[in-house]
Formats: structure tokens, sequence, C-alpha cells
């Protein structure tokens, strides 16, 4: 199972939505969560937390929810969501909150398969203000990117993504370093979301360099930036 990112309208140009991010994030070395305990920088390898935040006050924040421990650079247990906003808070009663911009559920397998690249990613974003292994760790478990109905700018990691489309004149390409375009017969395009059954419901064509696949019954197209479209065949989409 790949880790799932659900796109907002604030991060529907996740290319410009990640590198805004980054730049306006600064770490505070954060802290972990839970209601027993309130805010917690020293945490117990016996506790569990319910939130592990970090961010600048009404600033750029990320914030993951689950239960888990933490000790020595090791965290153990469930994460079952990772939420990247803005206008971070932090509070001892009710722990950790920021705007849902983007959404990342982590793949199922966490945290046996993924553990030490998906600490790698919590150490990046804490010593660092760094989501280069955060990328790392998508790239390692492969992602679900779901678009909103709006058109958006789609980035891709390392390994395989399956591109959710539902409508809109939606674009990948390669984002922030770390980040991928299109990646033929790696990634997936979903375009069930289109209610197409089959590839011949599709128009193929190239505009400046870049693939343009389209639904031939309406405006919704994909353009994947240095992609041609010959490279394109039934095996790289799926459908209703
Ligand atoms: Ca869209
Ligand atoms: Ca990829």
């Amino acid at each position: 199972m790949a880790a799932v990112i659900q796109l907002s309208s604030a991060s529907a140009n996740m290319e410009g939505y990640l590198n805004g991010w980054t730049s306006g994030y600064s770490s505070t070395y954060g802290a972990f969560w839970d209601e027993g305990n309130g805010l917690v920088t020293n945490p117990l390898a016996t506790t569990v937390y319910e939130q592990w935040g970090n961010g600048s006050s009404g600033g750029n924040g990320i914030y993951m929810e689950g239960e888990f421990q933490y000790s020595r650079g090791n965290l153990t247990g469930t994460v079952d969501s990772i939420t990247l906003g803005t206008g971070f808070s932090q509070s001892a009663s009710t722990g950790f909150s920021v705007s849902a911009d983007l959404v990342i559920t982590p793949d199922s397998t966490f945290p046996s398969a993924s553990q030490d690249v998906f600490d790698w990613a919590i150490y990046d974003l804490t010593v660092n203000s760094s989501l280069d292994s955060l990328y790392d760790y998508l790239s390692a478990v492969g992602t679900e990117i779901l678009d909103t109905t709006a058109s958006d700018t789609l980035v891709g990691f390392g390994g395989a993504d399956t591109f959710v489309f539902s409508s809109g004149n939606d674009i990948v390409k390669a984002g922030p370093a770390g980040t991928y375009g299109y990646q033929d017969g790696v990634d997936t395009l979903d375009v069930s979301g289109w209610y197409l059954s089959d590839f011949s419901d599709l128009t193929f064509s190239n505009l400046n360099g870049n693939a343009v696949v389209g639904n031939q019954y309406t405006n919704d197209t994909i353009t994947l930036h240095g992609v041609s479209s010959s490279v394109l065949d039934a095996s790289d989409f799926m459908f209703a």
C-alpha cells in the first residue's frame, strides 16, 4: 500500500505549495503531545503519544496524529495522518492545529518496512527545517496523489506514484529537488474519475515537448511535462 496524499484548494498547485511551505517553515524543534501529559519536548519510550507537531506560531507547520512512542530517533507505533498547513498553533490541553492544506496518510506497512526512512523525515523537518527526507519516504513507499476538481499541478516522487484525476486541466511535473514528474513504466495515471472504460476513449497529442492526454467527451486534460505521448499505452492508465 502506498501513502495517500490529499490535495486541497490551498495545495492544488502542489509544486508552488511545497516550495512556499518550505520557505515559510521554521522548525521550533517540535513537541509530542498526549492528553494526559500535554506538550512534551523530552519524549519517553514508555509513553504513547497522540500527536507530534512542529512549526512557528501562526506560520507554517506540520503535525501528525496516531499512537506512537519515541526514543533516540526511533518512532514506533502507528501514524494515521500527517498534515501540512499554515496558522500553526500548539496547546497543552488540545495539542496541535494547522490548516489542512495537504494531508498524507502513511502507507499501511508503517512502521515496519519504512521505519528508518520515516525517522529521517522527522529528523530532517526538526533539525534542517527540510522536507527532503519526507520526499525520500514517499519515494520509498510509493504514493497515491488525489487531485482536486480544479486544475492542479501535481508532482510525483521517485517511486511508483498513482496520479488520480477527477477533472480540470491538470499538469504532472517535477517540482522541488527530490520530486519527479511522470515516470513511464513506473507511475500510473488513474482516469477512473473521468468515467472512461477504455484507452480508445482518450486523445493524445504533444505540445511544447509535453504529452497532452485528453478525455474525448469533455475538456479535461492531463499534461505530462517532458514526456512524449508515444510512450503511453493502456498499461499506464487505470480506468473506471
Ligand atoms: Ca484536477
Ligand atoms: Ca514516480
